[in-house]
């Protein structure tokens, strides 16, 4: 028998934490890890420009901000954020608006892209000495109801590779390899609101100085400032329908007829430079713990983007668990990490409450049916008792810019 052509068996890696993903949950919680001395390594699938680059979330709460800025993480958004504290409802029934910073817990929001909050993790995280994999992909979380759990993964150049650890910090999203790899014991909670929105970002200036959400019997309309020069829209849309389908100038036609543009004057119009279809869902897993494998963000709980929650709750996941782990790998004391799935389960729940509250004050259905009549009378009350009801006004401010 001979060896020659074979090539070596590459040899497992080790360290204490491994982190699938990079992307706020994982690069919050390495950094947060590295600056305590954990010696940790990220394993991101992607390309270091994509991770750069992805276009998401861009509404961080108050709460994201301090936790970023306690843990030396918010130069970035400090310099170049944008402080946002308003937000309008455009309906059949008018127009009005809400200053939240003056409303319940008065916190504002910063407006800062995820893409630049990224990428100013993954410089910091650099330059703190830490590791990162990109390119290479999890494949699955093996033994983690043991105290020597391995990740088995598929390394840049195609071959495969194995991480040991003590701990596993599952950051990989939703469709990543912690989910895949959990026990039948997992309980997994899933919601589909049976709304799609097609995502749009345009290079074009933000038309309002306000979050603008329109409600409107072709469907709902919203607004998003991220930057003085892009903008994220979104247009609710039939389900199934493919992002391209529909032309530049179809889109902001539609966005200006249900932002009642002629009422409430136009629309910057700029190049739609990205696009996607997102259907609007909820998906939670319970719980967040399975041995030594830990699910955080978007693998522990999806949230649909109506309220703006999925990277402020990634980013608070991912504080909480850094601190347990400290304490766990450098006192022994393991209560943080008993505590972390019901701890954090209690946020994920709050945010998909009103996220499924926002979800029903936006939307309503077409028909003309006695169903959809009701839910539209409905809808319409909640509106009103938000243009009106200051105490509704002090719930709504604290659930939407709190976390
Ligand atoms: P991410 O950001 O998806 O990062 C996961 C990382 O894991 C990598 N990965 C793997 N790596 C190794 N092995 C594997 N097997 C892997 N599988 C995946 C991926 O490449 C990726 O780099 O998850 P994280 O860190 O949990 O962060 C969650 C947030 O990204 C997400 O909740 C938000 O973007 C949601 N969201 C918003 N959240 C807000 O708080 N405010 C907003 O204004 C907001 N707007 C949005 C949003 C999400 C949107 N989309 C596209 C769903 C707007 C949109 C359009």
């Amino acid at each position: 028998m001979t060896y020659r052509n074979r090539r070596p068996r590459r040899a497992a890696h080790a360290t204490d934490v491994v982190v699938l993903g990079a992307g706020p949950a994982g690069l919050v919680l390495g950094n947060i890890l590295l600056d305590r001395g954990i010696d940790c390594v990220v394993l991101e699938r992607a390309e270091r420009t994509h991770v750069q680059t992805r276009a998401r979330a861009g509404f961080l709460a108050a709460n994201t901000v301090r936790i970023l800025t306690r843990n030396g993480l918010a130069g970035g958004l400090h310099r170049r954020g944008q402080i946002h504290s308003t937000c309008e409802f455009r309906t059949e029934d008018g127009r009005f608006r809400l200053d939240y910073s003056g409303l319940g817990p008065r916190e504002r929001h910063t407006v800062y892209p995820q893409q630049e909050l990224v990428t100013d993790l993954l410089t910091q995280f650099l330059e703190r000495g830490g590791r990162i994999r990109f390119g290479t992909e999890a494949v699955t979380v093996r033994d983690a109801d043991t105290a020597r759990p391995e990740v088995a993964v598929r390394e840049a150049d195609g071959r495969p590779g194995t991480w040991r650890a003590r701990y596993v910090a599952g950051c990989d999203g939703r469709h990543g390899a912690a989910r895949r790899s959990l026990p039948a014991r997992a309980v997994r909670h899933h919601r589909d609101h049976g709304v799609t929105w097609l995502g749009l970002l345009a290079e074009a200036p933000p038309s309002l100085d306000a979050v603008g959400y329109a409600v409107h019997e072709r469907g709902f309309a919203g607004h998003m400032a991220r930057t003085s020069k892009v903008t994220r829209y979104y247009l609710q849309c039939e389900r199934g329908t493919p992002a391209d389908t529909w032309s530049e100038e179809r889109i902001w036609d539609e966005l200006e007829l249900r932002m009642r543009t002629r009422e409430y004057g136009p629309l910057r119009r700029g190049r739609v430079v990205q696009r996607s279809v997102l259907d609007l869902e909820s998906d939670v897993l319970e719980p967040l713990r399975h041995g030594a494998l830990f699910l955080v963000g978007d693998a522990a709980g999806l949230i649909s983007p109506s309220a703006a929650k999925g990277a402020n709750l990634a980013v608070l996941e991912a504080e909480i668990l850094a601190h347990a782990l400290i304490d766990d790998l450098t006192a022994g004391d393991p209560e943080g990490l008993d505590a972390y799935s019901a701890r954090c389960l209690t946020h994920i729940w709050r945010a998909q409450e009103f996220s499924h509250w926002m979800i029903g004050l936006l939307h309503g259905p077409s028909g003309a049916d006695g169903e959809s009549l009701f839910h539209n009378s409905l809808r319409r009350s909640r509106l009103a008792s938000l243009r009106t009801s200051r105490t509704k006004q002090d719930w709504f401010a604290e659930h939407y810019v709190g976390v």
